[in-house]
């Protein structure tokens, strides 16, 4: 079995090559990614040296070399991690996010039409639901819960995702679908609340909470998500969509205290911040679909999850501190200065 990974020198997309490498060292597995802000070569060096990796860096939208890594490969699945996935970003600069997301998409799938696939599985997200309230915690997503975006990046993967089944409606493309929670774990970007967090912690430096800090996310560890994208490929109904999601509703206020008590820092490093626009109030997904189909369900509780992801950030500052006094200072001092 040949895999193109596209997107895998990023968090998740790591997570998943190291997952897949192991659960099958048959498989040949080749990377695709543009290497932007968001990918790092320095994660992949475990296995770049293995003789059925291969790694090709390119532009998902790049019609021609994905053309010719398809020619070459003749893969049997698709798995398309490839994004720009932070939402803040898609704030101050959306076009971007329809370049990578939707376009980038749709020169997959065609690659996949054109050469033949098994399987081309899209990576989404919860976000393309929208938001839910604080006082209905019966209420979750659903797989047939209405899209209904709010950012320009949920936006973005809400028409990748339509684009997706389209291409199976119209030209029968083999396609699954997952929309997950966010996730956490190691080699996530320090851009997002927890890496952030706990780089910023370490360093002293204040823990900018959006708002009130009471907004909710459903945290599901990244292997669990690894797991259950391993389980939709092989097992999972072409043309459906399956939802993923940890049961683990977490205010951001009670994650970043958490993280004070952990690393033995003050909560006086928390510092309430501005906002951020057309903020999501909470995400829950219903993950009874997967579980009842495919026998998934999430393996690592938050508790220890947590505990495994801050001794990742202790054990390898290097990884982080790289970033963060890299071009990413810049970043930083735009979104956060005045905030
Ligand atoms: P990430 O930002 O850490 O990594 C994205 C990777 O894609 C990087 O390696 C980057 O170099 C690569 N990339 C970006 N644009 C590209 C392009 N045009 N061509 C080729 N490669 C390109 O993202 P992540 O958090 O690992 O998310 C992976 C996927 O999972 C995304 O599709 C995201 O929408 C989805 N998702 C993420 C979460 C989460 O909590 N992080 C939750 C649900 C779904
Ligand atoms: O500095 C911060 N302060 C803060 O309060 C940052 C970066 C975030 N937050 C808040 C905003 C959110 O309510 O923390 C929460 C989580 O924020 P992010 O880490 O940016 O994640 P989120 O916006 O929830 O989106 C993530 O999950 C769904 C991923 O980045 C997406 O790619 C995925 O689709």
């Amino acid at each position: 079995m040949t895999v193109i990974v596209t997107g895998g020198a990023g968090f998740i997309g790591s997570n998943f090559i190291f997952y897949i490498l192991k659960k099958h060292p048959d498989y040949r597995i080749i990377c695709l990614d543009k290497l932007t802000y968001a990918g790092n070569l320095s994660t992949l060096k475990y296995v770049m040296d293995l003789p059925n990796f291969r790694f090709v860096k390119a532009d998902i939208c790049d019609r021609e070399a994905v053309d010719k890594l398809f020619g070459e490969e003749k893969p049997d699945m698709v798995v398309n991690f490839a994004a720009e996935s932070h939402v803040d970003r898609s704030i101050e600069d959306p076009e971007v996010f329809l370049r990578t997301n939707v376009i980038g998409t749709s020169v997959l799938m065609d690659a996949c039409r054109k050469y033949g696939i098994i399987r081309y599985h899209q990576v989404s997200t919860d976000e393309v639901y929208g938001d839910l309230l604080l006082d209905r915690p019966e209420m979750f997503f659903t797989e047939t819960t209405p899209i209904h975006t709010s950012s320009p990046y949920s936006a973005s993967k809400a028409s990748a995702d339509l684009l997706v089944l389209a291409y199976h409606r119209t030209y029968g493309l083999p396609v699954t679908i997952s929309r997950c929670s966010n996730n956490y774990g190691p080699y996530h970007f320090p851009e997002k609340l927890i890496p952030l967090m706990i780089a910023n912690a370490l360093n002293d430096k204040p823990l900018p909470v959006y708002g009130k800090g009471e907004n909710v996310r459903d945290w599901l560890y990244v292997e669990d998500h690894c797991k259950a994208i391993d389980l939709i490929i092989h097992k999972g109904t072409v043309g459906e969509v399956y939802n993923i999601g940890g049961h683990n509703e977490m205010r951001n206020i009670d994650i970043v205290k958490l993280i004070c008590r952990e690393l033995n820092k003050p909560e006086s490093l928390i510092t309430y911040v501005t906002d951020r626009k057309g903020h999501d109030m909470r995400y829950a997904i219903d993950p009874t679909k997967i579980h009842n189909e495919l026998g998934w369900l999430p393996e690592t509780k938050f508790a220890d999850g947590i505990k495994k992801t801050i001794d990742w950030y202790l054990n390898n500052r290097d990884w982080w501190e790289e970033i963060i006094n890299g071009e990413y200072r810049n970043y930083y001092e735009k979104m956060y200065a005045n905030r």
